[in-house]
């Protein structure tokens, strides 16, 4: 099998890149230290986390000479999301720390005043009727970032770079650039699908360097950042022992009939495969008893993602007992320590539920002060905020009048039993067996201010109700932050995700239920949102 190489210069979740590089047919050989630089014919520079950490790692390590003198000699060279950004002078990110310098420009921020940052989703890389490397003018590309280079028209391509763009909000950056040996994407290839495998085939055969800028006949372009749907398999283990997706009413997961049997809805790495190939945006894994057990005990879930991660191409995210713990052998183990094993077993990202609530209340009896000692800010250090998100797991508490209570109430369309007008959100821990004193509002802004990336957005109340999603509780979280939402619980049909998407600003919206009982499919989803003039990526076979 033919080789390529891949920087090892910082812990990152890159096991998803090892397994396209491997369906492309290429095998990974890891470059450990700047004298093994020199014997790469193909080297991939693997973008984690933040720039200053990426550069000054590369730096002190040695590796900056010798990646130039492997650039120099023309062999072929790929910088991926950071691995891109690092290619330029420098970034707002780390303003004290240069990059490689290769291009020249230095990175800024996307304005979080009327959009989500980090940009996270689906976007086009639109190289204006040039070969770059087969990026498509239909396909489309799966980025996450905060930082990005502004595109101004004529200006990298005065340096002798093709340049393919994405819009966001307004704001028209750089997603990818090319310049002979040259490729780096501010977009995760092996995270893109089959479009993003071909992107990275072009550059381990060769055939993308020799017809980069060349011009290209094509479909025109196609709009910007699509609506992302996610498909959730809740996971824990049956009382036979297998380890099934299953899914709740209100968080019960057992059946109504006498027996009370957990329900089993299939097999996690199928349904996972099966729902990639049906078009969805991101698959979530929810440990959803892991409170209960010793998550170094919990082996199956780091299997689940191997195998997922071989052939979904597609961000994996995997929640459940990520937090500080005692193995059963009594060796403490870190919340970041369990991430990273999630990590190198195929996740993008983690998700944090109970810890994340336990956290802000400390943060806020503290008087919102950050000591770095949370699992979500070790975790978004060493992986960056887009890797940690926080799941939410809301109940309402309806209240006769607005200032009932110290919690931050909405009025709401659906009164209470007692004809209450007003609620609150109170979240809770252990699954939605313990609820605690504190609203979602002051959670979200919390861990936030602690790192997080994202919200998942669940709600016990209409949790497997196929009543649609909670819109006055998606309304009100979004409202108080600036990271993506994710909203969760209640799609019953495609409509409910059009719904969602046209009556809220939520950056995404996650099903399950309807998909595993087989009423509808994601494909339906998408094709219905698409006929309603909403923007939404199709699976490319
Ligand atoms: O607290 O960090 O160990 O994480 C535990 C995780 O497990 C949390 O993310 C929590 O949301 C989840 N969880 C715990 N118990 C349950 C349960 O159902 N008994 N599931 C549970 C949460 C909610 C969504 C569900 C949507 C959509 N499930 O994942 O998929 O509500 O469902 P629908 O479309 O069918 O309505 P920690």
């Amino acid at each position: 099998m033919p080789t390529v190489h891949l920087l090892d210069y910082v812990a990152g979740n890159v096991r998803s890149l090892v397994n396209a590089v491997e369906k492309c047919g290429y095998s990974v050989e890891w470059v450990r230290s700047p004298e093994e630089v020199s014997r790469a014919e193909k080297l991939i520079l693997p973008g984690v986390g933040h720039f200053g950490h990426c550069t000054s790692q590369l730096a002190s390590a040695g590796y900056l000479p010798a990646v130039r003198a492997h650039i120099d000699a023309g062999k072929p060279f790929m910088g991926i999301c950071v691995g891109l950004q690092a290619l330029f002078e420098g970034s707002v990110e780390d303003p004290g720390q240069p990059g490689l310098g290769l291009i020249k420009g230095s990175l800024d921020r996307f304005d979080d005043t009327q959009k989500s940052v980090p940009h996270i989703g689906w976007n086009s890389a639109n190289a204006a009727g040039k070969n770059l490397y087969d990026l498509r003018p239909e396909s489309k590309y799966y980025y996450v970032h905060s930082y990005k280079y502004p595109y101004v028209k004529g200006e990298l391509e005065a340096q002798g770079w093709t340049v393919a763009t994405g819009e966001y909000g307004g704001e028209i950056f750089v997603g990818a650039v090319a310049k002979k040996n040259v490729l780096a994407t501010q977009f995760h290839p092996e995270k893109s699908g089959v479009a993003g495998l071909r992107v990275i085939k072009s550059f381990l055969t060769g055939s993308g360097a020799k017809t980069v800028g060349q011009e290209v006949a094509g479909p025109a372009p196609t709009g910007g950042l699509t609506k992302r749907v996610i498909a959730c398999l809740d996971v824990r283990t049956n009382d036979q022992g297998d380890l099934v997706v299953t899914k709740g009413d209100q968080y019960d997961v057992r059946e109504k009939t006498d027996d009370r049997n957990v329900r089993n809805l299939g097999k996690p790495v199928e349904l996972a495969k099966k729902y990639y190939e049906q078009g969805a945006d991101e698959v979530t894994f929810l440990n959803i008893t892991s409170f209960r057990d010793c998550p170094l005990a919990d082996l199956p879930m780091l299997e689940i993602l191997r195998r997922t991660s071989e052939t979904v191409f597609v961000p994996l995210t995997v929640g459940g007992g990520i937090r500080d713990t005692v193995d059963t052998d009594g060796t403490k183990v870190s919340a970041l320590e369990i991430a990273t094993m999630y990590f190198k077993s195929g996740a993008d990202k983690v998700s944090i539920g109970s810890d994340a609530v336990l956290a802000a209340e400390e943060y806020l009896a503290v008087g919102r002060k950050l000591f770095g000692n949370t699992a979500i800010e070790q975790i978004s250090k060493a992986y960056g905020n887009q890797a940690v998100v926080v799941s939410v797991d809301p109940k309402r508490v309806y209240v006769p009048k607005v200032d009932a209570t110290r919690h931050a109430t909405i009025r709401t369309k659906f009164p209470g039993p007692r004809g209450e007008e007003y609620c609150w959100y109170a979240c809770t821990i252990k699954g939605g067996r313990e609820t605690r004193d504190l609203d979602v509002v002051e959670l979200v802004r919390a861990v936030e201010a602690m790192g997080a990336g994202e919200i998942l957005l669940n709600c016990i109340d209409r949790d497997g109700t196929n009543s649609g999603f909670d819109l006055e509780l998606i309304d009100q979280v979004k409202a108080s932050i600036r990271i993506p939402v994710i909203a969760s619980s209640g799609a019953g049909n495609p409509s409910h995700f059009e719904e969602v998407f046209s009556k809220t600003r939520t950056d995404a919206a996650l099903g399950a239920g309807m998909f595993h009982r087989g009423e509808y499919t994601v494909k339906q989803v998408k094709d219905y949102l698409a006929e309603r003039g909403l923007e939404v990526r199709q699976f490319e076979g």
